[in-house]
């Protein structure tokens, strides 16, 4: 039998798809050994679900805590023959354990497993975006080759999944029970980071055998939720700094006892500490030295140097800087150690300079505009990253050109010389360009529809009026569980973030409240003024823009327009901020029903990066994801197919239908994103999860008009009773009263 052992502090989804993973294992001959660590989740629920199912017995620590506790715990009551750790934000596929554990013979202790990184949830994850990960952590942490690193048997194993500390891990391994009685191991309970160092040595050393098994992977989760799920390699270095050097020690002493034989291995751990030194540690060590714990890590690190083998500096890709300083460290003072550090720091940041551009730019940015004086009177735009001429940015604009004549300078960020700012005059300017960097620190105004970069030094007197971008249907920010498609920081960088907004716009009473728990931005820092970009929706010429419009894009006078306009997936995701999109309607066959009648206007998200090929179609189809105004487009479509994006808050203003096409409801809903209204009772038109229900609906639509009619009214009264045709007006007025 095995013993799976959990730790659980915190993060009840996490948990879920720990146990899923075991709920779904075709070999059953396990038993489930949950420790709570003083959590205070509510875990009731989620053990009364699994208790039968996954043989599931819980435990919860008294006097002790950490992961170290709590697993020693779960070893002390493991029935099993054998004993695997999975932490409880961990998870796996398929038959894993069946197939490792079938591996186990009279002489193997050990079956270990591939192992990968992501931050997905077991429901989103896929091999290529972990893979995506893992490349994109190695290219920041282990930028360089690991040279002439000779292991004798396991090499790809310590090589490919104990490159650092914190991945020095028992995790992914199945072991056989008596190596920790026979040899009393036991994870150190004072230890809180890095626990696992010294007993996956001693595992390591003591096994008779060990073995990889193909095909099975195990899932180290990340978290991105820093501000109230924090990973515990998010902790300040600071913090762990201690427990790192202690289980360092521990697992040098492990293999020195026999050292003749573990040579290679105590090499390995000197390696990764050296990697460590070159890292992080100088970038401590580069401030004043008068701080305690300073001098107090100084000294300990110094000991821990003093017994490296300075062989190891021909096995990696080291600096003659790096070399030198790890050298001297054992015999140098402080003094030294600090200078040289600078000193490698500093060439470090200007070799980024020569590689990338922009952290040169910030940095003429930080010392030379940002001391230059404000100008009051510039006013900056940005819509969508500067993808677009559109959005609120765009509205706001054009009602400055016609009320405030030349009392401004206008300038746009964009992001590529296709976008075209068509109206007024301006100063147009590429983002991340130098000007960018000084327009962002002169200017007075920023105004904007996502977030600003956070690489950008923002000035404190600049105004920000973030105008965002559509009233959410689908969770955002703090209110989704975990935000797959973003880095390990993101939660925090939206605080921060959306903290700076001196205005946030919202367009009606709902979004109000959404956005103060999604984002965390007061109630004061937001504006209900309704949106600007919906202003068109009112305009007494808007027939003429549209009758103008049809003609640019070449639709017959005679034809009926139907804007399928469907946001995005966060598990399609590609690399760059970029995403797929698999069209799931099959446009032959619309062009059969509907040919006669109407013509198809395609618009896909602006994170969509796929080009659909509508060569074939093109008197029915027009691909119109390049026009950069959807609200114009809005005004040429005599009805919407959408699914979960907002664009069916903004196109209400105009009461044409709505139809939704949300072929993947249940995956969006309860893994992707999940959704702030209920989409069956809130919404203004028929959900619908097949192409045939689509093409039904589109065949009666005067009919699917007349059954959503009252709803569409109450719809119309809560999320569109701000917007009369003046919202421009009105953040104009308040934005820029002085
Ligand atoms: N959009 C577009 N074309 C699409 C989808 C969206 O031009 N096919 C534009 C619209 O202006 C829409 C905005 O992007 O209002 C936001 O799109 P969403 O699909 O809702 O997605 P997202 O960018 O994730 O915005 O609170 C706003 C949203 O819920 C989040």
């Amino acid at each position: 039998m095995i013993s799976i052992i959990i730790p659980h502090k915190k993060g009840v989804p996490y948990l879920k798809d720990a146990l899923d993973s075991i709920k779904d294992l075709t070999y059953k001959d396990y038993e489930t050994i949950l420790v709570i660590d003083h959590s205070e989740d509510d875990l009731e629920e989620v053990i009364n679900k699994y208790k039968d199912i996954i043989n599931l017995r819980v435990f919860y620590l008294d006097d002790k805590e950490g992961c170290a506790s709590a697993r020693n715990l779960g070893l002390d009551e493991a029935k099993g023959e054998y004993v695997f750790f999975l932490d409880s934000d961990d998870y796996f596929f398929g038959d894993y354990l069946g197939k490792m554990v079938a591996l186990m013979d009279d002489n193997t202790d050990i079956v270990y497993s591939d192992f990968k990184r992501t931050w997905f949830r077991r429901g989103v994850y896929k091999e290529s975006q972990a893979n995506y990960d893992e490349k994109k952590k190695e290219a920041i942490t282990l930028r360089k080759v690991q040279k002439e690193f000779e292991f004798t048997d396991v090499k790809d194993f310590m090589i490919n999944r104990n490159k650092r500390m914190e991945t020095v891990s028992v995790l992914g391994c199945l072991y056989r029970k008596s190596l920790f009685i026979d040899n009393n191991i036991r994870f150190d309970d004072d230890l809180h980071f890095f626990i696992d160092a010294a007993v996956f040595m001693k595992l390591y050393t003591k096994a008779k055998g060990i073995r990889p098994c193909e095909g099975t992977t195990y899932i180290k989760r990340y978290h991105n939720d820093k501000e109230t799920n924090m990973a515990i390699m998010q902790h300040s270095k600071i913090e762990t700094m201690p427990h790192y050097f202690k289980s360092y020690k521990a697992a040098v002493d492990v293999v020195k006892a026999d050292l003749e034989k573990h040579y290679d291995l105590k090499l390995h751990l000197n390696l990764i500490l050296c990697i460590f030194v070159v890292n992080e540690y100088i970038r401590y060590i580069r401030w004043s030295p008068d701080k305690e714990w300073k001098n107090e890590y100084y000294n300990e690190l110094k000991s821990l140097m003093a017994d490296v083998d300075m062989k190891v500096l021909k096995m990696w890709d080291f600096t003659p800087g790096e070399k030198k300083l790890l050298k001297k460290f054992a015999t140098c003072d402080f003094k030294y150690i600090q200078s040289k550090s600078k000193r490698i720091l500093a060439v470090r940041k200007i070799r980024k300079f020569r590689s990338n551009r922009r952290i040169f730019f910030r940095t003429v940015s930080l010392h030379i505009f940002s001391k230059l004086s404000m100008k009051n009177d510039w006013v900056c735009f940005e819509s969508f990253l500067g993808r677009n001429y559109s959005g609120q940015p765009k509205y706001i604009y054009k009602y400055m050109l016609e009320n405030c004549g030349n009392k401004y300078k206008y300038i746009w960020f964009v992001d590529n010389k296709n976008v075209k700012v068509t109206d007024g005059k301006c100063k147009v300017v590429k983002r991340f360009s130098l000007k960018y960097y000084y327009y962002m620190n002169r200017s007075k105004y920023l105004v904007l529809n996502m977030r600003q970069p956070k690489t950008v030094p923002i000035r404190d007197e600049m105004i920000i009026c973030a105008t965002w971008h559509g009233t959410p249907l689908k969770r955002l920010g703090f209110d989704m569980e975990d935000v797959h498609s973003a880095t390990a920081n993101h939660k925090s960088f939206v605080k921060t973030n959306s903290a700076r907004w001196n205005y946030m716009l919202s367009d009606n009473p709902f979004s109000t409240e959404k956005f103060q728990s999604a984002f965390l931005v007061k109630r004061s820092q937001i504006l209900e003024s309704g949106y600007p970009a919906n202003d068109i929706m009112y305009y007494d010429n808007k027939d003429e823009i549209a009758a103008d419009l049809r003609e640019k894009l070449g639709i017959p006078k005679d034809k009926k327009t139907i804007l399928y306009a469907p946001t995005w997936r966060d598990d399609d995701y590609t690399e760059g901020g970029h995403y797929n999109f698999k069209l799931a309607l099959d446009l032959d066959r619309l062009k059969k029903e509907f040919g006669d009648e109407y013509v198809v206007l395609l618009r896909m998200h602006y994170y969509i990066i796929d080009s659909i090929d509508l060569s074939s179609l093109s008197d029915f189809a027009i691909d119109v994801s390049s026009y950069s105004d959807i609200s114009e487009l809005y005004l040429i479509s005599d009805m919407i197919i959408t699914d979960y994006s907002s664009v069916f808050f903004d196109y209400a203003n105009l009461r044409r239908p709505v139809i939704f096409y949300t072929y993947d409801y249940e995956k969006y809903k309860d893994v992707l994103h999940g959704f702030y209204l209920d989409m069956h009772k809130d919404l203004p038109g028929p959900i619908l999860m097949t192409e045939d229900e689509v093409i039904d609906a589109i065949r009666n639509i005067d009919k699917v008009n007349e059954e959503y009619k009252e709803r569409y009214d109450e719809f119309c009264e809560r999320f569109c009773c701000l917007d009369d045709g003046h919202a421009s007006q009105r953040v104009v007025e308040t934005v820029f009263k002085d």
